[in-house]
């Protein structure tokens, strides 16, 4: 938790962007996993809640009433049962005295708070819910059905919520240098016990085991697989082998809730093959290029569409690619080598405010989401402000029933060249990823310690660990 003065500034802030009415932010509550006291661990209270209140503990709601410039912390205290099993905690008003908050009444008010409200015809500001507990918890005290809540969520407080979270503050930046911090000693455990023979399962096991050393969780479910091309491929059961790369997508969350969000893509034996040197040096160069073009006042999308055409040019080079480079960006043909965005926000969340719309998060007036297959998935586009942390994260992937599906649809045969194609399918994918803050004149790494990803960097680590 930050200092008082942090939240009271901070929800003062929030008042004046919102104007009137009076907000209701929902904290977490635990979240049963097979049965209501064997929860998934640790809480994870929401985040946007921890930004303007600070308090990581289920059962809270936060209620701003801007109209008449009060604050409420809602929740009940704990009874002398909850103290035999879990030790005794703050009072609901101990927690509201360390976040600045004067008032507090237990959770049964809250309904009354919310129907005087709208007798007197103060909006009802809240953000869109996405557990279901909080569904009903907002179906119960505004009757507005689950399905509709999305619509129902306030615009208004959205977008002052994204204003604020999307800019980091030094004391948030610094703690986003921690989780990479933890990020670095999880990747390089992971590098470390890389070899044919070990399971992916107990890499990634590993590799969760270091972020609950260090910090509070993972910030994100590892991925640690041999089938980099499957994007989201969770560690398995199955044996790393000689002569394929293993991919490795991880990141801390600290104890405060900050995230660190890393990809390296290695040999599984150390050494790579001149194949996977030629396909990963492409990564690495657009990967790189990020870090010269990413400033202030550049819009997103340019930088990602830029990437799409540097990676283009040099597929040609290999002979995996054809035709004009500008045509095939624009057809969308690159995404059958990277069919996802350059890169998202991060913070609190490693997809920072994902919770909240990509709409309002990524995209702006100006820029609009793309709803071409690839460039649809990326999560952020609009121009970069000072302060923003983002990932870079291009990869090149080789997905054999994407391969399969284009051909047999004779798809951007122009750009393609299949029959090449069809002798990567065995390959897997590389993905290379940091985390990067926009500064006043360009951007830098966060996290002090690179984790080795320049090849000779990367067989160097991997002979000498
Ligand atoms: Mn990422």
């Amino acid at each position: 938790m930050f200092s008082r003065e942090t939240y009271v500034s901070r929800r003062s802030e929030l008042k004046r962007l919102v104007g009137n009415g009076i907000i209701v932010l929902f904290g977490n509550n635990e979240s049963p996993a097979n049965y209501p006291s064997n929860g998934y661990y640790p809480f994870r209270q929401d985040s946007s809640f921890l930004y303007y209140f600070g308090l990581n503990r289920e059962g809270l709601v936060g209620v701003i009433d801007i109209d008449n410039d009060r604050e409420t912390l809602i929740g009940n205290d704990i009874d002398i049962e909850d103290i035999v099993w879990f030790g005794s905690v703050d009072s609901v008003s101990d927690m509201a005295a360390s976040t600045g908050v004067v008032n507090t009444a237990p959770m049964a008010t809250l309904a009354e708070i919310c129907n005087k409200a709208r007798e007197k015809g103060q909006k009802i500001h809240f953000l869109p819910p996405y557990r279901f507990d909080t569904k009903i918890q907002i179906h119960d005290l505004l009757g507005i059905h689950p399905s509709l809540q999305k619509e129902a969520a306030s615009a208004e407080l959205i977008k002052a919520v994204v204003k604020m979270r999307s800019v980091k503050e030094q004391q948030e930046i610094d703690e986003i240098e921690r989780a990479c911090a933890i990020g670095y000693k999880m990747h390089t455990t992971a590098m470390r016990l890389t070899r044919p023979g070990v399971t992916e399962k107990f890499v990634g096991g590993q590799v969760d085991g270091t972020a609950n050393s260090y910090g509070a969780m993972v910030s994100f479910p590892t991925i640690f697989t041999q089938h980099g091309e499957i994007m989201h491929g969770n560690p398995s059961m199955s044996v790393l082998e000689d002569g394929r790369l293993a991919l490795c997508d991880a990141g801390a969350e600290t104890i405060n809730n900050y995230c660190s969000d890393n990809t390296r893509t290695y040999p599984v034996n150390g050494k790579f093959t001149q194949r996977q040197l030629e396909i990963y040096s492409i990564v690495e160069a657009c990967h790189d290029y990020v870090l010269g073009v990413a400033k202030p006042g550049v819009r997103w999308f340019d930088v990602h569409m830029a990437v799409c055409r540097l990676m283009t040019e040099r597929l040609k080079d290999t002979g995996l690619m054809k035709g004009d480079t500008e045509e095939a960006v624009r057809a969308g043909a690159h995404a059958m080598f990277l069919p996802h965005g350059l890169g998202h926000m991060m913070g609190m969340d490693v997809h920072d405010m994902e919770g909240l719309g990509q709409d309002f998060v990524g995209f702006d007036e100006e820029t609009r989401p793309s709803t071409q297959f690839g460039t649809n998935c990326l999560r952020m586009g609009r121009r970069l402000e000072e302060g923003f942390v983002l990932t870079d994260e291009p990869g090149i992937y080789f997905i054999p029933a994407l391969i399969d599906d284009w051909k047999a649809r004779g798809l951007h045969r122009d750009f393609i060249n299949y029959d090449m194609l069809e002798t990567y399918k065995d390959f897997g994918g590389i993905r290379i990823e940091d985390d990067i803050l926009i500064t006043a004149d360009g951007c830098r790494f966060l996290g002090k310690e690179r984790i080795p990803y320049h090849p000779a960097d990367v067989e160097n680590f991997m002979r000498n660990n």
